[in-house]
């Protein structure tokens, strides 16, 4: 890897600027309807907007984790404390502000990828918005649009199939369905015989164990793209061992917490499709590492999303233009999940075709009436 490969051709200049501030927002935002998963069913986003600010500009960034650790272990206290404690003050003590380093130099605080990507996010935003380019042109990103699948909650069999309709005829270039034990072959059998062509996947956030292998096994006659994390969350080794039962690919999201996750994954074999999670691997540099080492093994990726607000909605859309991530991501319409937004810019999909915001940075600007009804706390962190 090249020393500019965290930015790719396009660097905007790194002499390095000052934080002034940090602002630490929380967030609580109800979804229009529960998305339901195997690990759970959510009805409202929490979230931490971080706010960098830097000689009158501020780039921002959003978590991901939730507030129990349902998906991965990290939780929203933890990642306020984190930030507060270490990587906020680490920052604000810098000289100079280089973001391809930023989370490099967070190395000797483990693990916690989601609470430094919060940061580092705003950190990228604050540095594309000073150069008054578009955060993706820094990235590498080729394309002013990207193609956007939608990723389906647990309904009852009726209206699984009823949703998948209505998100085929909105031109979604795949449909992921989400599924667990008892509740996969007979939904999917009914979606199948309504739509044979579609670019169908299914997502079982690690709800199965190896002892489901029959079940696994009868996924192949549907055709599916792949399967999502079928095995437990933090495995590698019995998803290698799963990927020589079974014919359908196996594509890992929560097995994936960083670039040596990913190489160590693709070199056993536990995977052949990459589901990239800014948050989850560590925010964007980590991004721009696992791009290039699938690239250059030509293993298929794709962005995925956690029904995020605007802010980390839009980042994840910056990112999914860089020519690596050639599968349909999970960025799918905001209004899916909200009624309003924390952004004044409408982040939606047309015939399954989502728009790169225009403008500096991450291309949006905040709601401030609907973002100060929906905080619940807000800190500032100074030099
Ligand atoms: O596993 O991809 C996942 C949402 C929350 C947590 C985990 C996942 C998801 C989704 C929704 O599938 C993706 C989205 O619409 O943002
Ligand atoms: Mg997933």
């Amino acid at each position: 890897m090249t020393a500019t490969s965290a930015t790719g051709p396009a660097d905007a200049g790194s002499d390095g600027w000052r934080v002034d501030e940090v602002e630490l927002r929380v967030v609580r935002v109800p979804f229009r309807t529960p998305f339901r998963t195997s690990f759970g069913s959510e009805t409202e986003k929490v979230a931490i907007l971080a706010t960098v600010r830097s000689e009158g500009v501020e780039g921002y960034g959003e978590s991901v984790m939730e507030v129990l650790p349902l998906y991965r272990e990290e939780t929203v206290a933890g990642a306020l404390a984190l930030l507060r404690a270490a990587l906020v003050p680490s920052l604000l003590a810098a000289g100079a502000v280089d973001p391809r380093t930023v989370v490099d130099g967070w190395a000797r605080w483990r693990g916690n990828p989601m609470a430094k990507a919060t940061l580092e996010l705003a950190v990228w935003d604050c540095h594309a918005r000073r150069a008054g380019r578009p955060l993706r042109e820094l990235l590498g990103g080729e394309r002013s649009e990207i193609p956007v699948g939608a990723s389906i909650g647990m309904a009852p069999l009726t209206e699984t199939v009823a949703n998948v309709g209505r998100h085929v005829a909105q031109g979604y270039r795949r449909v992921k369905l989400k599924i667990e034990p008892g509740w996969d072959l007979e939904v999917l059998r009914a979606v199948r015989a309504e739509h044979p062509e579609i670019e169908l996947t299914v997502d079982a956030n690690s709800a199965y164990t190896l002892d489901d292998v029959g079940v696994l096994r009868q996924l192949d006659d549907l055709a599916l793209h792949y399967v999502e994390q079928p095995l437990h969350w933090d495995d590698l080794h019995d998803h290698a061992r799963l990927a020589t039962m079974i014919r359908t690919p196996i594509c890992l999201d929560e097995s994936l917490t960083s670039p040596a996750r990913v190489r160590a994954a693709l070199d056993i074999g536990a995977c052949a499709v990459v589901n990239v999670k800014v948050g989850r691997v560590g925010g964007v540099v980590a991004v721009r590492r696992i791009h290039d080492l699938c690239v250059e093994r030509g293993v298929p990726m794709w962005c995925g999303g956690m029904l995020e607000l605007g802010i980390g909605r839009a980042h994840n859309i910056h990112l999914a233009t860089m020519p690596g991530f050639t599968f349909p991501g999970d960025t799918a319409s905001a209004s899916r999940t909200y009624a309003r937004d924390v952004v004044e810019q409408p982040l939606e999909a047309v015939d399954g075709i989502m728009q790169v915001p225009r403008g500096p940075g991450i291309g949006v600007t905040l709601d401030r009436p609907f973002l100060d009804s929906v905080t619940e706390s807000v800190e500032r962190l100074r030099r």
